[in-house]
């Protein structure tokens, strides 16, 4: 890495540009998304030395979700849950990891952000070496000036649209740190050498049009006609352009995703007979990836509404998930509209 370039441009530098240029900026986005940038460098290292320091397997526990917690899971969700609450920036969080709301530390009771997190998804891959991820999505309190009262879940219930941040880390071949304010999509590539993320991807935009579907085909039974004859018009006669499509199913939200943001394509987790409402949370999966897409020029939808336009009512609430570039979810949703 030549330091020594002015095309060289690390997070650090990168933000602190950025609230250099707002007039309104206090500073305090800045410490969230660098207090985020850490934990995911600590959480990298520990994905890369899970094998050596046998921090592999699961623990026996069962997360709030009824899935197995792996020792990773765990060792992330502490990571993050030290690294935000050291910040003094979050009135509260919500974890994948944690039944109910976690309550600030002493003395941030009054602070401005709140913050919903996916520690590292993908946890079926962690023992087999396949990326996986840290998904979060940031909220402005909307009680401000107020203490809040222990472990209140009703300020996550703003809906997606209201996020002013939203980002994840894929450690993959190489960790990346991809997220938006709202602004553009940017993109940053951790060099190990010296601890840095380098800006490797900046205004990252969604291509219009893809080849690429991405669904778990083993739940094809349940889906709705809609969603059956979709996917069907792709492997028959391609996408709108009437180009040959391929399937690609990680089984990790963030490989899936970014793979869909950087090619193109479209990603489909929907709610079928057996779970209307599917898999994926709204909170910490769907809607930061919402935000991150309509930045990016793609689209977003549980198959009935955006998905930035739902409103929770359970910090753990499930959303079905269709998301990527705009034609293609454009077709689904002609699909659905017309099964
Ligand atoms: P399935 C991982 O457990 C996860 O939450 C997402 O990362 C991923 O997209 C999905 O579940 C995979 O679910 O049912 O295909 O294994």
């Amino acid at each position: 890495m030549d330091f020594t370039s002015p095309s060289t441009i690390t997070l650090q530098s990168f933000i602190r540009d950025a609230e250099r240029r707002s007039e309104s900026s206090t500073g305090d986005l800045s410490k969230v998304l660098l207090a985020i940038a850490l934990g995911t460098k600590v959480v990298s290292q520990g994905v890369n030395r899970a094998g050596l320091a046998s921090m592999l397997g699961m623990t026996g526990e069962k997360n709030v979700q009824g899935e197995d917690v792996q020792q990773l899971d765990e060792y992330a969700d502490q990571v993050f849950n030290a690294v935000l609450g050291r910040s003094g920036q979050f009135v509260s969080m919500v974890s994948e990891e944690r039944e109910s709301v976690i309550s600030a530390a002493r003395g941030d009771q009054f602070s401005k952000y709140i913050i919903a997190f996916d520690p590292l998804d993908g946890s079926s891959n962690i023992d087999v070496n396949v990326s996986i991820g840290t998904i979060f999505g940031i909220y402005k309190r909307e009680s401000s000036g107020t203490a809040v009262s222990e472990s209140d879940p009703s300020e996550f219930f703003q809906g997606g649209k209201n996020q002013i941040a939203a980002g994840y880390t894929i450690y993959g071949s190489s960790t990346m740190f991809v997220f938006t304010t709202g602004e553009g999509v940017f993109g940053f590539t951790l060099d190990p050498t010296i601890g840095e993320f380098i800006l490797t991807n900046p205004d990252m935009k969604m291509p219009e049009n893809g080849t690429v579907y991405s669904c778990n085909e083993a739940n094809s039974p349940n889906w709705s006609a809609g969603t059956s004859k979709y996917i069907e018009k792709l492997k028959t006669s391609g996408n709108t352009q009437g180009e040959k499509c391929s399937h690609r199913y990680v089984g990790s939200l963030v490989a899936d995703f970014h793979r869909t943001l950087l090619k193109g394509g479209i990603f489909l987790y929907p709610g079928d007979s057996k779970n209307k409402s599917g898999k994926l949370r709204y909170l910490y999966e769907c809607a930061p990836m919402a935000m991150i897409v309509e930045q990016a020029g793609g689209l977003a939808t549980s198959g009935e509404e955006d998905i930035s336009e739902i409103v929770p009512n359970d910090i753990h609430q499930r959303s079905p998930l269709i998301i990527g570039s705009k034609e293609m979810v454009e077709e689904f949703l002609d699909f659905q509209k017309n099964s």
